[in-house]
């Protein structure tokens, strides 16, 4: 594929506006990974090819009113069909690292039993030119892509699930493990377990909240059972998960509202990062499921599976939440988040450089000997196609070089990071929000899938070619 024409775009070090809230390139590491994330449901498309079976994803968006104009990702990026043209873009942008997730529902199409052989050259195809690229792959083998015959088997609230996850994973690590080092077991935990069991916005579209708790429980397991999968697999793999931190700030100085905070932290953050840090789950987490069944769910051993030692820890991050106390609410939260003041996320998130550095500085004190990687970072914006054929999102390269910026003083703040996944390299899916909100690096224009690096996409190759340009010591 050619790449096309590049449009003008600020170089970063001469951006405007001045450049004192730009990211210090001498603080990253030498061999820092630069990187754009992607998930399949997301770009894949190819929904029934190649022995690919439904995933509940594949169910809920073909549910009356379950995403936005009833869109779904039975075509998406048509990724499956022209990943070869997208790595080059991506090769062409200076990423050294993709990271991407493998399809449940493509790899073992019923979740059970040997793989399908087509999916596995699939992705060994995609593995193989991601090396011959020099692009350093880190796979995720969950993003929400549940095959709809275990989600009708019980799905994440059943423990069943625990088990197939786990052997998934077994199949995958050893038909993939010889191409990949680096493997990310589960992909925000929370909003498969709340917002697909709890909330129904996402799939399977339940609202049980024992179910949501339960799924939460199981999706901790599995993780843990899922790296000691990987391990026997590739005794040498770098294993880790990929968790949603969001910095929860009290509205006020007030007790109440610090005690709100807590507990939607507990909710949102600790449930899932607590048990990884040995002794089962924190008082808080425990006593905010009191009513929910968590604790009779809890299996001797458990504990230990979820503490499995990781070798690094993956931080998707979008927004800071300010939170206050509610008496009205629901229980067992009673807080309600404070409408985020501009600037906004065409998703209506905050745009708070500072967040990145708090939960950063955050999640390192708390797993000290962790290697960090941002596994997610990145915003939505109403990008379009101007008269010249470009697309020039000034917003999201002012975002990126805030964040990035902030990213640098969590390094400076002795955070060990090492690298950076924008999210996201395309345009794509984006769930219940259909294909409306855009995250990409580049521009896709779904009615001809045609590709346009934006702005930002030339802004990062632009810092990643001058990172590696910086002088080093011999
Ligand atoms: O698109 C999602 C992704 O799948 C998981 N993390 C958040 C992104 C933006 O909502």
């Amino acid at each position: 594929m050619t790449v096309p024409s590049l449009p003008p775009v600020p170089h970063p070090s001469d951006s405007d506006p001045a450049p004192d809230d730009s990211p210090r390139l001498d603080v990253f590491p030498a061999d820092f990974c630069w990187g754009a994330a992607t998930a399949a449901y997301q770009i894949e498309g190819a929904a029934g090819y190649d022995g690919r079976k439904p995933s509940i994803w594949d169910t809920f968006s073909h549910s009356p009113d379950a995403t936005l104009n009833g869109d779904t990702g039975d075509i998406a990026c048509d990724h499956y069909h022209r990943w070869h043209d997208d790595f080059d873009v991506a090769k062409s942008l200076n990423l050294n690292a993709y990271r991407f997730s493998v399809s449940w529902a493509r790899l073992q199409p019923t979740g059970r039993g040997p793989l399908n052989p087509l999916a596995v050259a699939h992705y060994r195809a995609q593995l193989e030119r991601l090396r011959a690229l020099g692009i350093r792959p880190f796979v995720t083998l969950y993003h929400w892509d549940l095959p709809q015959e275990l989600e009708d088997a019980g799905g994440w609230p059943a423990r069943e699930t625990v088990d197939r996850f786990a052997e998934y994973a077994a199949r995958t690590a050893e038909a993939l493990g010889d191409l990949a080092t680096d493997w990310i077991t589960t992909n925000e935990s929370w909003c498969q377990a709340f917002l697909g069991y709890g909330e129904g916005k996402h799939a399977p579209g339940r609202r049980d909240w024992r179910a949501a708790v339960a799924a939460a429980h199981h999706l901790n397991v599995a993780h843990g059972l899922a790296v000691r999968a990987i391990r026997a697999a590739r005794a040498d793999a770098s294993v880790g998960t990929a968790q949603l931190i969001v910095d929860f700030v009290p509205a006020s100085s007030s007790p109440a509202d610090a005690a709100a905070a807590r507990r939607w932290d507990a909710y949102h953050n600790q449930t899932f990062l607590g048990p990884l840090r040995g002794g089962g789950y924190p008082a808080d987490v425990l006593d905010l499921y009191r009513e929910d069944g968590l604790a009779e769910l809890i299996r001797p051993g458990d504990d230990a599976v979820m503490a499995e030692p990781i070798d690094f820890l993956g931080v998707n991050h979008y927004q800071q939440v300010v939170v206050a106390h509610d008496d009205d609410g629901t229980p067992p939260l009673r807080a309600r988040d404070i409408p985020a003041e501009p600037a906004l996320t065409s998703l209506g998130w905050s745009v708070k450089p500072e967040s990145l550095r708090n939960v950063l500085v955050r999640v390192a004190g708390e797993f000290p000997d962790l290697p960090l990687y941002v596994t997610e970072s990145g915003a939505s914006f109403d990008d379009y196609v101007d008269p010249d054929g470009n697309v020039l999102d000034q917003e999201r390269v002012d975002y990126l070089r805030r964040y990035l910026a902030a990213a640098g003083d969590a390094i400076k703040d002795g955070v060990d990071l090492r690298g950076y996944f924008a999210w996201s390299l395309l345009d794509n899916f984006e769930w219940a929000e259909g294909y409306r909100m855009r995250f990409g690096l580049i521009y896709v224009a779904y009615d001809t899938q045609a590709r346009i690096p934006k702005a930002s996409a030339l802004w990062y190759r632009d810092l990643i070619t001058d990172h590696a340009a910086l002088p080093r010591p011999a």
